[in-house]
């Protein structure tokens, strides 16, 4: 496998996750009965310009069509984030009627609906057709398209190139990166600017956040890493935020490279910061899967001691990332029996390679549950404020396995670490 930056030949292994179904391939129940397409999830970094990347094995096409099951809307927390960006960006950037926003895989139409309420003209690209028609019925312009050099030329020639190019967890779902990039200078304005938020390695790293790796994330950034991506295609990044979103994210501005604007300090110092804990040296990403095995253990130490004592487990939120760590343990519906989720379209369906039903956040609790896990832990806290009075009245515990065991008891929830099951193994 080739770098999908430089070129340079891959051979060092940064985390393999086994053979694993494309995590948002929720099947329908006829499908139970078909046979299932795993691919390996092998992550890898470049020696060269230390991009972590999983290769293509689904193409990108196949990935993100009229079946691709995730809508931005499901999160009250990101609809506010994604508004107080707009807000933000209309300010600095001084966007008014003549301005022109354009947002790449706008998804429903989330955050460009801020644009439109303020009267800023706007933009989406969304390849995945279902939330793409949610996004027109919503009365947000949107072209139902993959990003590439070759739309941003078309769209710079048509309809003008863009003040304001924005991505939003979209640059780690691109494998062809190079074209991507290229295609956003081409069709950014002079003194235009691009905004792109993406979960940022380091916390991945720190967080033991392995199971956002998957198929439909094909890199996994640095700020040393993404600038290199950028530089190559004549864009500088010049300013960068450190988000607390999806576990923990960057937030980098890029213009044109000759752009008068001078690159600030937070550059500067995230760069420093990542070349004093080794971002460029192989050590860095070697003991990884050490982190990913022991969540692993832990998580099924205690899903079979509380099976053993006749507790049942189910789970909340079918996330991505969900797949991704159940189909690493190997976990099946006789140790979690149910999963709910808000996403209309994946209610009544059943989670890829665990076989889990999905069912609706007001059936989740229809008889007793010892333990509710939370798949997507990045949204903890909202998920817990949701079910507290459902989990007091059925004295239901939340779980948490990542970055590593947390059980919440009722009446107030506090954190607290269950890797006492473990110690055995880990003394
Ligand atoms: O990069 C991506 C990130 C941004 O979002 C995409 N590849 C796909 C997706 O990954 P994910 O599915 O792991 O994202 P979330 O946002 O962590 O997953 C949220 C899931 O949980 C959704 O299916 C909605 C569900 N949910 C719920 O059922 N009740 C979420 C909340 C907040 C809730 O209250
Ligand atoms: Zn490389």
């Amino acid at each position: 496998m080739k770098c999908r930056v430089c070129d340079a030949n891959l051979s060092h292994t940064f985390l393999n996750l086994g053979h694993q179904p494309p995590s948002n391939s929720l099947l329908t129940r006829e499908k139970l009965s078909q046979p299932e397409v795993t691919f390996p999830l092998v992550a890898m970094v470049c020696d060269n310009c230390r991009l972590v990347q999983v290769p293509e094995s689904k193409s990108a096409n196949e990935i993100f069509d009229k079946e691709y099951v995730y809508f931005s809307s499901g999160s009250r927390a990101w609809l506010d984030h994604s508004s107080a960006f707009a807000k933000m960006a209309k300010e600095r950037f001084k966007l008014n009627k003549n301005s022109k926003v354009v947002e790449i895989a706008s998804n429903d139409g989330y955050l460009l609906k801020n644009f439109v309420e303020m009267q800023v003209p706007c933009l989406g690209i969304e390849p995945a057709s279902g939330p793409a028609r949610t996004a027109k019925i919503n009365g947000i312009p949107t072209l139902t398209e993959f990003f590439n050099s070759q739309l941003a030329s078309k769209l710079s020639i048509e309809s003008g190139k863009a003040d304001l190019i924005i991505g939003n967890n979209v640059l780690a779902h691109v494998p062809g990166l190079n074209d991507f990039v290229q295609g956003m200078k081409y069709l950014l304005k002079p003194q235009g600017t691009i905004t792109m938020e993406f979960p940022h390695l380091c916390r991945l790293v720190d967080g033991n956040q392995f199971d956002t790796i998957y198929q439909e994330h094909f890199s996994y950034f640095s700020l040393t890493s993404v600038s290199t991506v950028f530089n190559n295609q004549g864009l500088r990044i010049f300013d960068v935020e450190v988000l607390p979103t999806h576990g923990g994210s960057l937030r980098i501005y890029a213009n044109h490279s000759e752009d008068i604007r001078a690159t600030l300090s937070s550059v500067t110092s995230l760069l420093e910061r990542e070349a004093t804990i080794g971002i460029k040296t192989d050590a860095y990403y070697d003991n990884f899967r050490v982190k990913a095995e022991k969540a692993r253990s832990e998580f099924l130490l205690f899903l079979l001691s509380e099976r053993r004592a006749s507790k049942t487990v189910v789970a909340l939120g079918a996330a991505a990332k969900g797949n991704t760590f159940l189909n690493f343990c190997g976990v099946h519906p006789d140790l979690v029996s149910r999963v709910s989720d808000n996403t209309p379209f994946k209610i009544g369906k059943f989670l890829p390679g665990s076989h889990i039903p999905v069912c609706s956040e007001d059936t989740v609790f229809k008889d007793v549950v010892d333990y509710a896990l939370i798949l997507p832990w990045n949204h903890r806290d909202e998920i817990i404020q949701k079910f507290r009075d459902k989990a007091k009245r059925h004295n239901t515990r939340f779980v948490t396995a990542i970055p590593n065991l947390q059980v919440y008891s009722p009446p107030d929830f506090t954190p607290k670490n269950l890797s006492y099951l473990v110690k055995p193994i880990y003394q």
